[in-house]
């Protein structure tokens, strides 16, 4: 039977569904992709898109919030218990507009906020300089240590020193190792400044219990729902009880208008299975996955930013190989391998052809993929770099691929969207 979709947009229907092959049949290594569940989809998908509720549950500006309001407070109690948060906000539509709600919630325009600078792997609202952040506000960039390709945090604390910054933003866009939430509070204690703690690549695994909360050291804590949370694509604020009013006020009228309904009910799904023993094992997954990989890749003479990972997130450093990172990653979606070229630390490359490609395994691992797998897509790494300007290698490792897929459809819970 044909869909709505097919029978009013055949056009868009089938744009969709070739989406929808493409993701089946490649290996999707974008560390910030994933794919949501059906009930996650159902839920984003539904007649919530069709209502505005501009304000909270209990103190709205229209009417008609009989539900909405239960759905958003559900949304709200189930994100608590997963992160243990004393409140949270559930209605940035992304990371980006939360992480600008947390620094207008505490700061005033002018002020100085201090973070992890883009090409050493922070993101663009942690002040980069052609982003809002940058520009209303006094922006100070720490970077990672040029040895390590890590944070130390003696290095942090003393720039720190230096800016007395009233905000230290902890948090990353592309840093494979874990972040030591407790130290970074303890350097924003050492110079009067609040800490926000972005986590919107990690939270699902801050979630299942495997890497550290920031949550009981963090003012506020910024993430989106869609990464490793496994979620629609949105965002979402956490902060202690005294921040809370701060917070609200300023998503809304702050930042934005009407919340996206749609989105928070798929949150509220979402936190639902976020809480599960399930999902504590596939965030286990994820790193064994990760880990597994960089340990290959690195075998295979991959240069890899700190030496390997302790998350879903892999960066690897093309410049021994003699590649950039721009035609690394456009070969490896030649074979159906779906990547971004990215910055490494002291890049002497431009941002648009940086001499890094980033890969993660959230959405592999989704789909059932395990440490035998990691090392026959290292092996597709490998091959791909050594013949690298040879289109026939190329689809060759590109039919290997959509094999090595077919033999992991997605599980049944996550298959849907056929409209
Ligand atoms: N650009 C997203 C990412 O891929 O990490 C974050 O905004």
């Amino acid at each position: 039977m044909l869909t709505a979709l097919e029978q009013q947009d055949p056009k868009v229907a089938k744009l969709i569904k070739e989406e929808k092959l493409r993701q089946d049949g490649a290996i999707r290594l974008i560390p910030s992709e994933n794919y949501v569940s059906e009930a996650v989809m159902n839920a984003t998908g539904s007649c919530l898109t069709n209502k505005y509720a501009e304000g909270y549950p209990g103190k709205r500006y229209y009417e008609g919030q009989q539900i909405t309001d239960q759905i958003e407070t559900l949304a709200i109690d189930r994100a608590k218990k997963v992160f243990s948060a004393d409140h949270v906000n559930v209605q940035p539509y992304s990371g980006s507009v939360a992480n600008m709600a947390a620094y207008m919630a505490i700061c005033q325009p002018g002020d100085t906020i201090m973070g992890l600078a883009l090409p050493e792997g922070g993101h663009l609202t942690h002040g980069w300089k052609v982003s809002a952040t940058g520009k209303v506000f006094n922006s100070v960039q720490y970077k990672v240590n040029d040895d390590t390709g890590m944070f130390d945090y003696d290095e942090i604390a003393d720039l720190a020193k230096k800016h007395k910054p009233k905000v230290i933003i902890s948090g990353a866009t592309a840093y494979p190792r874990e972040i030591d939430f407790k130290a970074f509070k303890e350097i924003a204690d050492s110079v009067g400044a609040y800490l926000v703690s972005d986590i919107a690549h990690i939270a699902g695994l801050v979630a299942g219990g495997v890497h550290m909360s920031p949550v009981p050291y963090a003012d506020i804590v910024s993430t989106t729902t869609h990464k490793t949370l496994r979620g629609p694509r949105g965002g979402m604020l956490m902060c202690k009880e005294e921040l809370a009013t701060a917070i609200d006020k300023s998503v809304f009228p702050g930042m934005q208008g009407g919340p996206h309904m749609h989105t928070i009910s798929g949150i509220a799904v979402a936190m639902a299975e976020a809480a599960t023993a399930d999902f504590a094992d596939y965030a286990q997954q994820i790193v064994k996955n990760a880990k597994r990989l960089a340990e290959k890749l690195m075998e295979y003479g991959f240069d890899l930013v700190s030496g390997g990972t302790d998350n879903h997130l892999i960066l690897i450093n093309m410049i021994n190989k003699g590649i950039k990172g721009k035609k690394m990653s456009k070969a490896l979606d030649m074979a159906n391998i779906v990547s971004n070229c990215n910055t490494v630390p002291n890049d002497p490359a431009s941002p648009f052809n940086p001499s890094g490609v980033r890969i993660g395994t959230p959405a592999i691992t989704t789909r059932g993929m395990k440490e035998e797998q990691m090392d026959v897509i290292a092996r597709f790494f490998d091959e791909i770099a050594n013949n690298i300007d040879d289109a026939q290698v190329i689809e060759k490792v590109g039919k290997e691929v959509n094999e090595l897929c077919s033999a992991f459809p997605l599980p049944e819970r996550f298959v849907n969207f056929d409209n």
